[in-house]
């Protein structure tokens, strides 16, 4: 492999860039038009201009990006997460172009993206399932019949949804008929496919994850787990690695399953295998995510890999260079989501410029962002602007680290969650272990969090829009305008 395109943006196009340049391949971004000033774009060796800024129009035009392929000779497609990384429709076509996907077969990634086949595939290899229906549920009578065998509450899933989406929750026989009704019209609009099926619903379980990694020669190995159970509304807001509660036996047991999925579905590169958790520490298969995830970055810090050049080795055909037993997991690791949203305010996305962006250094700190001072958050993608994450010796080192490195982190411009995230992190239960995917919901009110600095705020807003103005003088009264007033906003609500 001599050239790979990243078919993505921001900080996973660059995380994936420099593993590609330490292996000596040559990188090529695609970039929309909003995103002509972004980093990631600079870094690789060549870019390409693909389109106007919605997604649909240029990070899901996967002709498009084959055709540039094509055009620039590159012999391998990395999706990073999101956009097109889990469409086996996508893969395939680049299969057919002749370049190397590098992922999962689209067979594997067909097999693992409808539920109900991917559950059928992990019961067949004796991985606990939560007690629900054996396939799709198509009638009424047939939801209440399965029903009365698991009990309630129980939850209606659409079999091509997947983190939460077209999911529903049924408290009592009295509402299967109209619920199942809005699940199935709900997954045909979503998803074109109106399958779904039902499970018991298990009440404040953990989310735990185990991450592998395949080869094409049958040898397929786990790097242990990760604690993914700080959620609000499906979306992770830390993750960390190893999970507090795992004991050995029972990660190499979920390691096992989560092999034993993978091996079932033939599959290839780097995976994860989601679990549910139980208080009593019982497991049960959730799903199988065939991409790179976010939170891939605690598992790399834990056993010393780069799941990135694992990922191109096993796409060049490589077979893994150290067996299960050569794993071991090295203290522990934190991340948290930084992401440009109000807090105080549901949580609402943030646009506006980053007046001020220190990100934090020393011993034990990663940061993969894909921002710089002075840029705008686009309103057009997800809002992460970075990934925070700390290592250290054992779990209170790691919280540690991540307290000082929040507190070093310097964002002015946008409201962030890193307040949020220190919240979380000082939370007693958070500290103790002991908490469930309920957290946020049970634990977090917005009048929590009331220790603003303004005047810092302030002051940072306008030397940042000075620092700003020695590149480009117009922009920068209008932001160093907008700034003080936003802060102004901000201190009046105090
Ligand atoms: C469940 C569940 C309880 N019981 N299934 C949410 C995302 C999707 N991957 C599956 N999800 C859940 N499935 C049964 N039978 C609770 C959740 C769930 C959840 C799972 C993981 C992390 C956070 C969650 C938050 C709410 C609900």
């Amino acid at each position: 492999m001599q050239k790979i395109l990243i078919a993505n943006r921001g900080e996973i196009a660059l995380r994936v860039m420099r593993s590609a340049k330490e292996m000596g391949i040559k990188t090529v971004a695609i970039f929309s038009e909003a995103d002509r000033n972004a980093p990631f774009v600079r870094y690789a060796d060549e870019a390409v201009c693909i389109g106007p800024p919605p997604s649909s129009q240029s990070y899901l035009q996967g002709d498009k990006i084959i055709a540039i392929c094509k055009e620039l000779k590159v012999d391998g497609i990395h999706p990073g997460y999101g956009f097109l990384s889990e469409n086996a429709d996508f893969a395939r076509k680049v299969r057919e172009a002749g370049i190397t996907f590098i992922g999962p077969s689209p067979e594997s990634m067909d097999m693992m993206g409808d539920k109900l086949s991917a559950k059928a595939t992990a019961k067949k290899m004796n991985v606990p399932m939560i007690t629900g229906s054996e396939g799709a549920v198509s009638n009424v009578k047939e939801a209440i019949k399965i029903a009365k065998e698991t009990g309630f509450p129980l939850l209606i899933k659409a079999s091509a949804g997947g983190g939460g989406k077209g999911m529903r929750l049924v408290e009592k026989e009295s509402e299967i008929e109209e619920q199942m009704k809005l699940a199935m019209s709900e997954a045909k609009s979503a998803f074109g496919n109106d399958a779904v099926f039902i499970e018991k619903y298990a009440s404040q379980p953990r989310h735990i994850e185990i991450q592998l990694i395949a080869d094409n020669h049958g040898n397929c190995v786990y790097l242990f787990e990760r604690e993914c159970s700080v959620q609000r509304r499906h979306q992770k807001v830390i993750e960390e690695a190893p999970s507090a509660v795992l004991t050995p036996e029972l990660r190499a047991k979920m390691g096992k399953c989560a092999v034993d999925v993978a091996k079932a579905c033939n599959y290839s590169g780097a995976g994860t295998v989601e679990f549910l958790v139980d208080a009593d520490l019982n497991f049960y298969f959730l799903e199988m995510n065939t991409r790179l995830q976010v939170e891939h970055t605690v598992s790399e810090m834990i056993t010393g890999l780069d799941l990135v050049k694992e990922q191109i080795k096993v796409a060049r055909n490589e077979k893994l260079s150290f067996k299960q037993e050569d794993l071991k997991i090295n203290g522990h690791s934190i991340e948290v989501r930084v992401c440009a949203e109000d807090p105080m305010n549901n949580f609402l996305p943030e646009v506006g410029n980053l007046l001020v962006y220190k990100v934090p250094q020393g011993n034990g700190v990663r940061v993969d962002d894909g921002f710089e001072q002075g840029m705008e958050i686009p309103i057009y993608y997800d809002s992460m602007i970075s990934k925070l994450i700390t290592h250290g010796k054992d779990r209170t080192e790691a919280i540690e680290k991540m307290l000082r490195a929040i507190n070093d982190y310097k964002i002015v411009g946008v409201e962030t969650t890193l307040e949020f995230c220190k919240f979380v992190l000082t939370h007693p239960q958070f500290v103790s272990g002991n908490f469930d995917t309920g957290f946020i919901k049970n634990y977090f009110q917005p009048e929590m969090l009331n220790n603003h600095n303004t005047e810092f705020d302030e002051l940072a807003a306008i030397a940042g829009s000075v620092l700003f103005k020695g590149n480009k003088t117009d922009f920068a009264f209008v932001n160093n305008q907008e700034a003080v007033k936003k802060s102004k906003w901000k201190a009046n609500r105090l």
